[in-house]
């Protein structure tokens, strides 16, 4: 059998949500920034992404990250996505900074912490991982800012009618409570929270195409279902990120952390620097605080804390008389 394609990689999971690190096979990239090599690798070489991340070798949720050099940070890494290219993914940095420190890039492991920065395509991001008895304890991450881009859209579509707000966290989410949408936040739920988040999507995406939801110029990526709750501890955000209709997030997601974050201050739920639990489905949580930003009244610096672990390494081959080449996903 004559192979075409050679791909490596470490994949991992945060919280539940897979992580693929492309750690050799692609070719060398063009481009001034990070933001520039991702737009080289989408324009000659989109092929390998679905390759990776679509079946037989991954599925509709599995993310990739492909590192890269950087001009201005220790290093450089743009996103996959199954179906776009994301200029920002939290659960992936916490995945990443877990196979750095797995490969021995990032520091001795006999220090407690290790500190690097990261420039991806929506900014400079500064990661820090933090080691109990030489293993990773803890990932952290100070995300892009985060601000409320417009607040109480009202919303029918999916058989529901709720209300949205629209918040930048690293990429755009509709956040909407999950009791007012019908949505149950469990692993049952999954599915019909797919179907009206997705309905919910399209019609706020609908909205700000036509100029009629204030503040909001560009679509969202994903809708955020969330219900606030109490305890001893503080606040506890219970979440489930849509993404597609056949694509949620496993995780507490880092972005869609940030923007929770943001909508809480602006709520006036929370305050600056006081840390709260964002939790999945699963009951896995990240924590995440809210710091301010000096000179930008209104956004917010989002520290995300949580944890990935290394599932495997693969070599992925592609032979020459496989009949699909490309991958295949099923909506
Ligand atoms: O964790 O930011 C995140 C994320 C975005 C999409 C999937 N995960």
């Amino acid at each position: 059998m004559a192979i075409r394609r050679w791909i490596s990689t470490i994949d991992s999971h945060t919280a539940g949500h897979p992580t693929r690190v492309v750690t050799g096979g692609v070719p060398v990239l063009h481009g001034d920034s990070v933001a520039a090599r991702r737009d080289d690798f989408r324009a000659r070489f989109d092929p390998l992404r679905t390759f990776l991340l679509h079946e037989p070798r991954g599925h509709a949720a599995m993310v990739g990250v492909v590192m890269t050099e950087s001009r201005v940070a220790d290093f450089g890494a743009f996103f996959l996505g199954s179906y776009k290219y994301l200029e920002m993914c939290g659960h992936a940095t916490i995945g990443l900074a877990v196979t750095l420190d797995h490969m021995g890039l990032i520091g001795p492991s006999d220090q407690p912490e290790s500190r690097f920065t990261l420039e991806v395509p929506a900014g400079i991001i500064t990661v820090s991982v933090t080691r109990v008895g030489g293993a990773v304890a803890a990932v952290t991450f100070e995300n892009v800012p985060a601000h409320v881009a417009a607040a109480d859209v009202p919303l029918a579509a999916g058989g529901v009618s709720v209300s949205a707000d629209v918040v930048w966290g690293g990429n755009w989410y509709g956040l909407i409570e999950a009791a007012a949408a019908g949505v149950e936040l469990t692993p049952n739920g999954v599915l019909h929270a797919m179907a009206t988040g997705a309905a919910l999507k399209a019609r706020l995406n609908a909205l700000i195409r036509e100029g009629g939801v204030a503040g909001a110029s560009e679509p969202i990526d994903s809708i955020l279902f969330y219900e606030t709750q109490f305890d001893e501890k503080g606040v506890v955000s219970r979440q489930l990120v849509v993404l597609e209709s056949n694509k949620f997030d496993r995780s507490p997601c880092g972005t869609g952390s940030s923007a929770r974050l943001a909508q809480l201050v602006a709520r006036g739920v929370i305050g600056l620097d006081q840390p709260i639990r964002t939790r999945n489905i699963l009951g896995v949580d990240f924590s995440a605080t809210a710091r301010a930003i000096e000179g930008r009244a209104g956004a917010i610096q989002p520290h995300i804390v949580g944890l990935a672990h290394i599932t495997g390494e693969h070599r992925f081959t592609l032979a020459d008389s496989d009949p699909l080449p490309d991958g295949f996903l099923c909506r």
